[in-house]
């Protein structure tokens, strides 16, 4: 529902050009403008309670949405512009190009497996379609007819470059149903005005890194487990995920979990067919579906089955599900378990770019908890404590301890 006229929403915007003018805002932020009459026209159709997923261009929508004009303005005064985010009211940003598209449809399979009649709407600037990542929610999207419609809001503009300067000529791709494009100027340039404000003197209303985005406390470790298990290293794997499988609340994704596909080294066996969801080969968009599954009370468990391939899920494991609770004050917290495996070693050597083990690197640039089991006990522990985690944790199983 639109709960403003264009005149309204300019005006609201003006507060905050207002504010910048006043030299109060020495932050990144983008403007919206030029594209009123379109988006009150599709929020007409947009629910209370549907999910409402946008880029760092946000405010307007944040404002159709319900969220209270205030508060927009607080957030942009806090170096918050883009990281607008309401738990109730279900609105998400991301100040990653192309970022939200794919856990829009984890968000969207979720709605779709509850059987919700809520909707997804993912809102995306014309760079986003740039974006492998686009594609690759629009298609999963589009095959399994998920409640979710992405909106292209095409100003032929990344910046300062058209589509012909990126890509070499107009050529548009054809998308799917799920897409819709409106075609707006953009009547403000890409980010702030610079001569609208005297960054010097902003400046001096800058606070610190931690004070406007508070780093979050260590997450707890792992108790240490004194019971003895006579079960080997990999039968222990198996007893983890048929423990998993029987919770309500999890779901197995990833390639060769679904029963027909390899099952992966027999562990997912006593995991029911209907838990398992077979993904494509698009290791971002795995996580990111595990993500939007997590968003709505799910417990994903996504199976990555080698190092080397996480690293093609980067965006979304570094800056969302990473990133998410404190980039959104808690609002949003993700609590997905990443299974990945290290071929550090065993029978079927398959090169450096199939048993590279980046567990080092991974404990440095996530906020969650890496953890390597050595023994079987340890793997009980670990997914016992991961499964009553409230945030992400990611065990590494070595291949040597198979
Ligand atoms: C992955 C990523 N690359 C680059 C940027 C820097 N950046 C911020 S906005 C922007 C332009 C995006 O253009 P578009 O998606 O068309 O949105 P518009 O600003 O036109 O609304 C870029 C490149 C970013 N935020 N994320
Ligand atoms: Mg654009």
């Amino acid at each position: 529902m639109a709960r403003y006229t264009k005149k309204e929403l300019i005006e609201l915007e003006d507060n905050i050009v207002e504010k910048y003018k006043n030299n109060k805002l020495p932050f990144l932020f983008h403007l919206c403008g030029g594209n009123e009459d379109q988006l009150i026209e599709i929020f007409n159709d947009i629910n209370d309670g549907d999910y409402v997923f946008v880029t760092h261009r946000n405010h307007y929508h944040a404002y159709l949405h319900g969220i209270d004009p205030n508060t927009v303005l607080d957030r942009v005064s806090n170096g918050r512009s883009m990281f607008i985010y309401d738990r109730e009211k279900n609105f998400f940003s991301s100040a990653i190009v192309g970022g939200i598209p794919e856990i829009a449809a984890g968000v969207a399979l979720a709605l779709k497996l509850k059987g919700s009649n809520q909707k997804v709407w993912c809102f995306v600037g014309d760079g986003a379609e740039d974006t492998g990542h686009f594609y690759a929610a629009v298609r999963y999207v589009e095959s399994n007819n998920l409640p979710c419609k992405f909106i292209i809001e095409d100003n032929d503009i990344s910046i300062q470059a058209t589509k012909s300067d990126r890509w070499g000529s107009e050529f548009l791709f054809e998308w799917p149903s799920c897409v819709k494009r409106y075609k707006y100027d953009l009547i403000y340039p890409h980010a702030r005005i610079e001569e609208f404000c005297d960054l010097e003197i902003a400046s001096k209303y800058k606070k610190t890194d931690s004070e406007y985005f508070p780093i979050i406390k260590e997450y707890p470790s792992p108790k240490k487990n004194q019971n003895k298990t006579n079960l080997s290293f990999n039968e222990a794997v198996t007893e983890a995920m048929s423990s998993l499988g029987e919770k309500e609340d999890t779901i197995f994704l990833g390639y060769n979990v679904g029963s027909n596909f390899g099952n992966a080294m027999g562990n997912f066996q006593n995991v029911k067919d209907n838990k398992k969801i077979e993904t494509p080969v698009a290791e971002n968009l795995m996580s990111s579906l595990g993500m939007g599954l997590s968003l709505e009370g799910y417990r994903p468990i996504v199976y990555f089955e080698r190092h080397d391939f996480m690293m093609v899920a980067m965006d979304s494991l570094v800056n969302h599900v990473s990133q998410i609770e404190r980039i959104s004050h808690g609002d949003f917290k993700s609590p997905v378990i990443f299974r990945t495996v290290v071929a550090d070693e065993g029978p079927f050597y398959s090169g450096p770019t199939h048993s590279q083990n980046f567990t080092e690197l991974f404990k440095n640039i996530f906020s969650f908890p890496v953890l390597v089991p050595e023994t079987p006990e340890d793997v009980l522990n670990y997914y016992d404590y991961a499964y009553n985690s409230d945030f992400p944790v990611m065990i590494v199983e070595k291949k040597s301890n198979f």
